[in-house]
């Protein structure tokens, strides 16, 4: 039955895809979708229970019409319609009670994610970008990255979220559901990621002009990818090979670049917009507004606002040579 109603469901809605709560890829995401699917299934059995008793009562109204008052018919109705009425609701009370057991049992499940090995991740929601920083014992061995979030498969990820500003809500469709990010607490949500593959997250909570451009890149990968990935963001970033890098590292300290972005490895520490160590081994640019080319690149350092309007970041002009060596400069930081 559950998976016919899922076949159906598929059919409907297409459910497959990188930001679908249908398309399960954790424990997490999956409990909630069997918690769904019984409720469609309750829900439904309800609905077509309604629906038949409803045509059967207009069926008989109608045959009844023509004839005499029914009064007299009163006494021998009425004790099967009390039977009826309470079969009908034994039937809704047990409807009830397994609904009930089944969130009771999902919530658990959610919140109950306390693994000590889980690897912590604190997410700093922003006007209109995502922090994301993996948390280690020895803080020299913290990875600060941004818009994307690298999750080894078949380990749990506990992550913090907090908000720099506004109320913002963290939402990986496939992988969990919504947890806000509230300006002074920390909320927190578990993913046990249990299938490899790319996801897309999006800020779920109205927090400004460019909510809607406030995406995560996710990537759930295997723990070799994973360590591989985590030990190249540790390093600090890489230093300028040619004369073109040179210069454009240059521009990048001396305009103002470096007051609101950090390179490690550099003198810039600027913590008003993204860590810009590993810039360019990311697969976008602004929280998913842009895909990471220097075209885009250029375009972006330029005018930002043609963009993403409301973004905080300032336009920078520069003279195209030196726009180029920056971009150059950049897109080396990988
Ligand atoms: C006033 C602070 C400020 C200044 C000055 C500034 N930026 Fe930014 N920058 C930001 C903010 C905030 C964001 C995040 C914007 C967003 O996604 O809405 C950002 C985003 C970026 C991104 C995208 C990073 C990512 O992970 O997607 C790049 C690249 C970037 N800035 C480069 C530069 C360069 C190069 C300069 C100098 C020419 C510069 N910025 C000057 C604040 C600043
Ligand atoms: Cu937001």
């Amino acid at each position: 039955m559950r998976a016919a109603i899922a076949v159906v469901v598929v059919l409907l809605a297409g459910c497959s895809g990188r930001q679908n709560a249908l398309d399960y890829a954790s424990d997490q995401s999956r409990a909630i979708g069997d918690i769904w699917h019984l409720m469609l299934v309750v829900c439904g059995i309800m609905y077509l229970l309604m629906m038949g008793l409803l045509a059967w009562a207009i069926w008989h109204a109608r045959r009844r019409l023509p004839d005499a008052p029914p009064a007299t018919e009163a006494p021998a109705a009425d004790g099967l319609l009390r039977k009826l009425l309470g079969s009908w609701t034994v039937l809704i009370v047990i409807g009830l009670f397994v609904l009930a057991g089944g969130s009771f049992f999902v919530d658990r499940k959610l919140a109950q994610s306390q693994d000590p090995h889980a690897l912590q991740v604190r997410i700093t929601g922003s006007e209109w970008w995502w922090q994301v920083e993996y948390l280690d014992p020895d803080p020299s061995r913290t990875v600060v990255t941004a818009n994307e979030l690298h999750l080894p498969v078949g380990r749990a990820t506990r992550i913090e979220l907090r908000s720099n500003d506004v109320i913002h809500s963290f939402w990986v469709p496939n992988l969990n559901g919504k947890t806000d990010l509230i300006p002074g607490r920390s909320n927190f949500q578990t993913i046990t990621p249990r299938r490899t593959g790319q996801w897309r997250g999006q800020c779920a909570e109205f927090c400004g002009l460019e909510h809607a451009r406030m995406a995560m890149d996710v990537s759930v990968e295997d723990a070799a990818a994973f360590e591989r990935w985590r030990a190249a963001q540790l390093a600090t970033a890489r230093p300028p090979q040619s004369e073109r890098q040179r210069q454009g590292q240059h521009v990048f300290m001396t305009s103002t670049c470096a007051s609101c972005h950090a390179i490690m490895g550099t003198d810039a520490a600027g913590r008003v917009g993204p860590d810009l160590t590993h810039v360019a081994s990311r697969r976008t640019l602004a929280a998913g507004a842009l895909p990471m080319q220097p075209g885009a690149l250029a375009g972006w350092i330029e005018d930002p606002h043609a963009h993403k309007p409301g973004t905080n970041m300032p336009a920078t002009k520069l003279p195209p040579d030196q726009l180029a060596a920056l971009v150059d400069y950049l897109m080396s930081l990988r």
